[in-house]
């Protein structure tokens, strides 16, 4: 029976061990972020394999842009995640980008996703069906938007960044704002209304167990970097403790 709900965390720090920590750890997928990292093109089709298929692998491209959503696929990740859609514009932009003719303008090329040429004609045929495609809602103008950003064929979830969104709002980092709040409950009934898969961030679990109740598909909590700060400072916490 397929899961209703997908539980996942967010990649930034690179390294393949802990690439194989979160898969092995049980996550139903990750976010391998291209956006607020320094990860390179490279270290993403490196960490891919090492992540293995049991786990979505959807990497969050830097930006709108077609250059990096072709580069992107082309290390055969599952998707991706687009910052920053605030308009049915946007919306198009990325979808014409991320689907090959003739539902869009992806450009063909020989590389890892199509098994360097191995499963060429096999990735070719699915992956305007396969691939997962997801927009993020993460501006006021977004949120204002959504119904026309809901309309654009092509779109398999909405992705909802709470930060961005209360930072657009003039309220850098309170997620927990009733006008953020309502912003967000603003998107999700329109992805109920539409059918629309929606996944949504939170830094750590206890405000997911509202989002599960409401049907969010995709759940992702926690960094890994600061999960492992946040370990190391705890541990450190403890000990200095044992020795005063
Ligand atoms: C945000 O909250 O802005 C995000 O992008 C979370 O991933
Ligand atoms: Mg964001």
């Amino acid at each position: 029976m397929e899961k209703k709900h997908l539980i996942g965390t967010i990649f930034t720090l690179g390294s393949l061990p802990v690439a194989e920590m979160i898969s092995g750890a049980g996550f139903d997928w990750v976010m391998i972020d291209m956006e607020h990292s320094v990860l390179s093109l490279e270290d993403v089709q490196r960490a891919l394999p090492v992540f293995g298929n049991k786990i979505l692998r959807i990497v969050r491209v830097p930006c709108n842009d077609e250059t990096w959503i072709k580069r992107v696929l082309d290390t055969g990740c599952d998707g991706i995640m687009v910052p920053m859609v605030k308009t049915r514009q946007d919306a198009e932009k990325m979808v014409l980008a991320s689907k090959y003719p003739p539902a869009g303008q992806r450009s063909v090329g020989l590389t890892r996703a199509h098994g360097y040429g191995a499963s060429f004609s096999e990735y070719l045929a699915g992956a305007n069906s396969d691939l997962i495609i997801m927009a993020q809602i993460e501006h006021a103008e977004g949120v204002q938007n959504i119904d026309s950003i809901l309309n654009v064929r092509g779109i398999d979830a909405i992705f909802i960044g709470p930060y961005d969104l209360s930072a657009s709002m003039g309220l850098p980092g309170q997620v927990q704002h009733p006008e953020v709040i309502m912003a967000i409950r603003n998107v999700k009934n329109k992805c109920a209304d539409a059918a629309m898969p929606y996944g949504i961030f939170a830094s750590g679990p206890e405000p997911l167990r509202q989002e599960i109740d409401d049907g969010c598909r995709y759940i992702l909590c926690g960094v890994d970097s600061s999960l492992m700060s946040s370990s190391l400072r705890d541990l450190s916490d403890r000990l200095h403790k044992m020795i005063q």
